[in-house]
């Protein structure tokens, strides 16, 4: 029988990103909406992620939180849907996967934070500047379809969300090569079943029964 495979999420939060990365493994599962504040914090809930955050996933016996994480491990889990790479084509893939949780998210909110590293001290922070970062991205992008490799992984995931949520609310300068890759992100079909559960979610939460 197969382990049991269960997302805990709240559909206004970057547990977006695992649920589309859920749909896209294609496998069943089953999802525990929590309200920010009291639901998110409880013993219960801490158990699982002791941060108190979404999303988590606990597959079986597998807790698995940080949705890097989260994207690599249901790639690994569900190796029929193809969304990792073979080991020897995993330079580029765990690159941009950990770029994006790293550098990536941490230029991005420090700049919705008005937070800017000072020139001289660059050099010992891990994402030097948010314009290099971007940069780096973009260039990554130019000319490329998906960001690992020639097609599409648990890494346009993870990548494809940052950039679709940060050009969406303006976090992220809209810059064509991550506007065409968000937009072609966009149209899978996974990714518009995962968006129309969530909305679906936020809808019953604000208004229950
Ligand atoms: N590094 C975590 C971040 C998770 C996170 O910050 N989740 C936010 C929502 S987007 C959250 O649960 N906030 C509720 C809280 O901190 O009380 C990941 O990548 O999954």
């Amino acid at each position: 029988m197969a382990e049991e495979l269960v997302l805990y999420t709240n559909p206004m939060s970057r547990g977006r990103i695992a649920r589309w990365m859920l749909e896209e493994a294609g496998t069943p599962y089953r999802t525990e909406l929590l309200g920010f504040g009291e639901p998110m914090k409880s013993p219960a809930y801490r158990a699982i992620n002791p941060m108190g955050k979404v999303p988590a996933i606990v597959h079986g016996q597998t807790v698995v939180t940080e949705c890097a994480a989260i994207c690599a491990y249901l790639a690994d889990a569900f190796p029929k849907a193809e969304l990792a790479p073979a080991l020897s084509d995993r330079g580029a893939y765990y690159r941009w996967l950990f770029f994006a949780a790293g550098p990536l998210e941490a230029a991005v909110s420090n700049k919705a934070l008005g937070l800017v590293v000072p020139p001289e001290r660059e050099m010992m922070i891990g994402y030097g500047s948010y314009s290099i970062v971007l940069d780096t991205l973009e260039q990554a992008l130019s000319g490329r379809d998906f960001i690992a490799g020639g097609r599409f992984t648990a890494a346009d995931v993870y990548v494809g969300s940052h950039l679709q949520w940060g050009l969406q609310f303006g976090s992220i300068e809209k810059r064509p090569a991550f506007e065409t890759y968000a937009a072609r992100l966009a149209e899978r079909p996974a990714a518009q079943r995962a968006s129309a559960l969530d909305d679906a979610a936020a809808a019953q939460m604000k208004s229950p029964g």
